[in-house]
C-alpha cells in the first residue's frame, strides 16, 4: 500500500498508531487481535494465560495503519518470575500505546479490573472498553455493566463486542482509528506482524498443549524452537522444525508424551496444521520434552525462551 493510492477527495487524513488491547486473562484479546487483523497470528485456548508475550499484528487500510498489541492477561499473583514478567510485557505495551482498548467480560468489575484501571489511570493513555463475549449474555444485563464501568473511568467508547463471533468489531474498529493520530504507515503494507515464523511455531505448539492437557500442566511447558530449516533435504523439501517442550517434573512429561507417546504425536500433528497454515509451506515438525526444574522461576532460561 502507498498513500498514493487514496481517494484524496473523500478520505480523510490518514491516521495510524499503536494500541494495546489489556484485560484479565481469558477475556478474549488474542482472539480479538486475531480477528482484526484476520490471520491467526496470537495462540487462543479456553485456559486463562495462554498468551504470555506482546504480539503485534498490524492492520493496514487506505485510510489508517492499526499496529495492535496482543498481551498477557494481568496475572493474579506474582508469585513467580514467569508472572511477574507477563506484567512486564503488559506494562510496556500500555507504555508503547497511542491508545489503549481495555477488554473485560460482560459482568460487572471485579478486582482485577479495578487494578488494571488504576495502571491506565497511572498511563494517562487514552482508552475505548470492548465488552466481550455478548454472544452469552441477554442484551438487558449488559445495561448495568456498561454503567458500572462508566462510572469508573473516562473510557472515550464503551463498545460491545462479540470477538469470537466478530460482532460489533465493525463499530469497535472505526471507534479507535478515529482516534489515532494522523501520520504516515510505519509498516509495509504486506507486513502482519514483527514476528518470525520461527517464533509463530513455538506458539502453534504452545497453543496445542493448552488445549490438549488439563488443568497445571500447560502451565509448566515452555515451548523452545531448536531448529527451523526451511526446505529441508533430508525430510523431502520440507521445513524441518525441532521443538523442545521443556516441562517443571518427570511426571509431568509422562503425562505430556502420554500412552505410547499417543497425546503429544495430536499435539504434534494438528501445530504442524497450523504451522503450515501460517508459512504455506509443508513442514516436518518434532517434538521432544524435557525436564527443566523450576524453569518458571529461573531468570536466565526465561531470558533465553523469549520471555
Ligand atoms: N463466547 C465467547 N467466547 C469467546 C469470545 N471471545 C473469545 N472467546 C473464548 O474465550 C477463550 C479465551 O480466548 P483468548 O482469545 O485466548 O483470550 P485472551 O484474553 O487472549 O486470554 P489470555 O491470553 O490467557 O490472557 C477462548 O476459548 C475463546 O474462544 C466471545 O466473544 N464469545
Ligand atoms: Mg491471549
Amino acid at each position: 500500500m502507498s498513500a498514493g493510492i487514496r481517494d484524496q477527495t473523500t478520505a480523510g487524513p490518514y491516521r495510524t498508531g499503536t494500541v494495546a488491547i489489556v484485560g484479565r486473562p481469558n477475556v478474549g484479546k488474542s482472539t480479538l487481535l486475531n480477528g482484526l487483523i484476520g490471520f491467526k497470528l496470537s495462540a487462543v485456548s479456553p485456559k486463562p494465560q495462554t498468551t504470555r508475550h506482546r504480539i503485534l499484528g498490524v492492520l493496514t487500510d487506505e485510510n489508517y495503519q492499526v499496529a495492535f498489541l496482543d498481551t498477557p492477561g494481568l496475572p493474579c499473583n506474582l508469585d513467580d518470575e514467569l508472572n511477574r514478567r507477563l506484567l512486564v510485557r503488559l506494562g510496556e505495551a500500555v507504555k508503547e500505546a497511542d491508545l489503549v482498548v481495555m477488554m473485560v467480560e460482560p459482568r460487572p468489575p471485579a478486582d482485577l479490573e479495578l487494578r488494571l484501571i488504576g495502571q491506565l489511570k497511572r498511563s494517562g493513555k487514552p482508552c475505548l472498553l470492548a465488552i466481550n463475549k455478548i454472544d452469552v449474555v441477554r442484551k438487558p444485563d449488559l445495561l448495568p455493566v456498561i454503567d458500572a464501568y462508566n462510572g469508573l473511568y473516562p473510557y472515550l467508547e464503551i463498545v460491545p463486542v462479540s470477538a469470537l463471533k466478530n460482532e460489533g468489531v465493525d463499530y469497535l474498529l472505526p471507534a479507535i482509528v478515529k482516534h489515532l493520530p494522523e501520520g504516515e504507515p510505519a509498516f509495509p503494507a504486506d507486513e502482519l506482524t514483527d514476528r518470525t515464523e520461527r517464533f509463530l511455531a513455538g506458539e502453534m505448539v504452545r497453543e496445542q498443549v493448552f488445549h490438549a492437557y488439563a488443568q497445571e500442566v500447560p502451565y509448566a511447558v515452555a515451548v523452545e524452537i531448536e531448529q527451523f530449516r526451511e526446505g529441508s533435504e533430508e525430510h523431502g523439501g520440507k521445513d524441518h522444525i525441532r521443538a523442545i517442550l521443556y516441562v517443571e517434573r518427570e511426571s509431568q512429561k509422562a503425562i505430556l508424551i502420554g500412552k505410547g507417546g499417543q497425546l503429544l504425536k495430536k499435539v504434534g500433528t494438528r501445530a504442524r496444521q497450523q504451522i503450515e497454515e501460517v508459512t504455506g509451506r509443508p513442514v516436518y515438525l518434532e517434538l521432544w520434552v524435557k525436564v527443566y526444574p523450576r524453569w518458571r522461576k529461573d531468570k536466565a532460561f526465561l531470558h533465553r525462551i523469549g520471555y
